[in-house]
């Protein structure tokens, strides 16, 4: 068994209920979820010209590889409706490995932990709010000392779905 931070996030339909499908296939086909953190809405990263997100990160227990974890993501993805598009663009879900147990590995298909974790407020915040003193196994630091040391300017709100809808 191993322990992975995943972040979840959808910027297209009913962002919401796509997070929670997406939560619901993971349980129920990669292991068990032991931790979620607050759903955040946050400004896109990359390609700015875009819807804003939903995101929120998790801590998933799974006796799956990364490899084997990573085409697991990619199904459900697919079964909840995602076609695979633009690099950076709107999807209505994306599921990535932030890290997997402190697992530090860089392959065609993967690259852990996540190359761009510490450069993303959107992945950290989410992160630090479950696994604050987790240690990044490359850069040998804290996810709070990462998020507090970040320069991204992009905003990332807590999200009241409530609310909102
Ligand atoms: N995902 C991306 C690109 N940009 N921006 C935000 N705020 N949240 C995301 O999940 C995101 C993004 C590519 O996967
Ligand atoms: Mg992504
Ligand atoms: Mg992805």
């Amino acid at each position: 068994m191993q322990e992975a931070y995943l972040l979840l996030g959808s910027n297209q339909g009913d962002r919401l209920q796509w997070l929670q499908q997406a939560i619901c296939m993971l349980a129920l086909l990669c292991g068990n979820l032991l931790q979620k953190s607050s759903v955040y809405e946050t400004a896109p990263w990359g390609l700015e010209a875009q819807p804003h997100f939903l995101n929120l990160a998790l801590l998933l227990e799974t006796d799956k590889s990364p490899e084997a974890l990573l085409e697991s993501l990619q199904d459900i993805e697919e079964m909840l409706g995602r076609r695979r598009a633009e690099l950076w663009g709107p999807r209505t879900l994306d599921i990535d490995i932030l890290t997997y147990g402190n697992e530090v590995m860089h392959t065609e298909k993967l690259t852990i932990p996540h190359l761009f974790l510490h450069k993303r407020r959107f992945a950290l915040a989410p992160l630090a709010e479950i696994a604050p003193n987790f240690v990044h196994p490359q850069l040998h630091k804290t996810i709070a000392t990462l998020l507090a040391e970040c320069s991204d300017p992009l905003s990332v709100c807590l999200y009241d779905g409530f609310l909102a809808r």
